[in-house]
C-alpha cells in the first residue's frame, strides 16, 4: 500500500500554454516534441482535480519579447533585452528575446489542435502588458523586488480562495514558463508538482534535465504520470 495523501489535499492542475505557437511544425517559437504532451495533458483533465486551469500567453503586438520590437531586429532565441521597472529604472534584468509568438487572438495563440480544452475550468491569460516579460502564470519577476510587480494575473488569489493546496503544473515549456510557473506556485506556499509526461522544454532534453535540476533545488517535485501523487488525484471523489 502507498502512503495516502497530505491532509488537507486540495489539488489544481494548470495547463501552461498548450498552444500553436509552441508546437512543431508550425509554431513560431516550436519547441521539440511539444506535441507528445497533448495525450497526458488530456488524461490529467480527466482525472477530478478541484480546479483546472489553462493558460495562454497573450501578447499585444508590441510586446518587449518580441525581437522585431527592438532596434535592427536582433535575431531571436540569441539575443537579449534589458528589462526595466516602469517605476522604477534600478530593477532591471536581462531577459532573451524571441520571434513574434502568442500575439492576442492570431491563430498562433490558439490551443493546440487536440488539447481537450473544454475540460478547463477557465483561462488565464499572462505576458498582456507589453512592457514586462511574464513567463510565470502569476506574476512577473518583478513581484519578488522591493519595486514590486508590474503586471499579476490573480491566479494566486483564485487558488487561495478555493483552499487549493496543491497545484501540478504541465504544458510547455518546461525550461520557461512551466519552470517559472512552479517556482512562483512554490514561493506562494503550494506543494507545486510539475509532470514531466506533460511537459517539453525549448531546449530539448537537455534543457529538460537542466530545469527539473532547479526546480527539485527549489523544492518543487517532478513526477512521472504513474507517480503515487497522481493516484491520490485520481481517489478523490469526483466533485458534482
Ligand atoms: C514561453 C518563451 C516566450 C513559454 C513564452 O510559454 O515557455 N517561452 N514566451
Ligand atoms: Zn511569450
Amino acid at each position: 500500500m502507498s502512503p495516502p495523501p497530505p491532509t488537507p489535499f486540495k489539488p489544481a492542475l494548470l495547463v501552461v500554454d498548450l498552444q500553436e505557437d509552441f508546437c512543431p511544425p508550425s509554431g513560431a517559437l516550436p519547441v521539440p516534441n511539444a506535441r507528445d504532451v497533448i495525450a497526458p495533458v488530456n488524461q490529467l483533465l480527466s482525472y477530478p482535480f478541484a480546479l483546472k486551469l489553462a493558460t495562454k500567453d497573450w501578447h499585444p503586438p508590441s510586446h518587449v519579447s518580441f525581437a522585431a520590437n527592438h532596434a535592427g531586429s536582433p535575431p531571436p532565441f540569441v539575443s537579449t533585452t534589458t528589462i526595466e521597472h516602469p517605476l522604477s529604472a534600478a530593477h532591471r534584468y536581462t531577459t532573451t528575446l524571441w520571434p513574434v509568438h502568442c500575439v492576442q487572438h492570431t491563430r498562433g495563440s490558439e490551443f493546440a489542435a487536440g488539447f481537450d480544452c473544454a475540460k478547463v475550468d477557465g483561462t488565464v491569460h499572462k505576458g498582456v502588458d507589453p512592457r514586462v516579460e511574464m513567463y510565470s502564470a502569476f506574476c512577473d519577476p518583478f513581484r519578488w523586488t522591493e519595486a514590486g510587480a508590474v503586471s499579476a494575473s490573480g491566479l494566486e488569489q483564485r487558488l487561495k480562495a478555493l483552499a487549493i493546496t496543491d497545484v501540478y503544473v504541465v504544458g510547455l515549456a518546461m525550461d520557461y514558463c512551466v519552470k517559472a510557473t512552479a517556482e512562483d506556485a512554490v514561493a506562494f506556499g503550494f506543494r507545486t508538482w510539475v509532470v514531466r509526461d506533460g511537459t517539453r522544454a525549448v531546449g530539448g532534453e537537455e534543457g529538460a534535465r537542466k530545469a527539473e535540476e532547479e526546480m527539485v533545488a527549489k523544492g518543487i517535485r517532478v513526477v512521472s504520470l504513474g507517480d503515487e501523487s497522481l493516484g491520490w488525484v485520481e481517489a478523490l471523489e469526483a466533485s458534482p
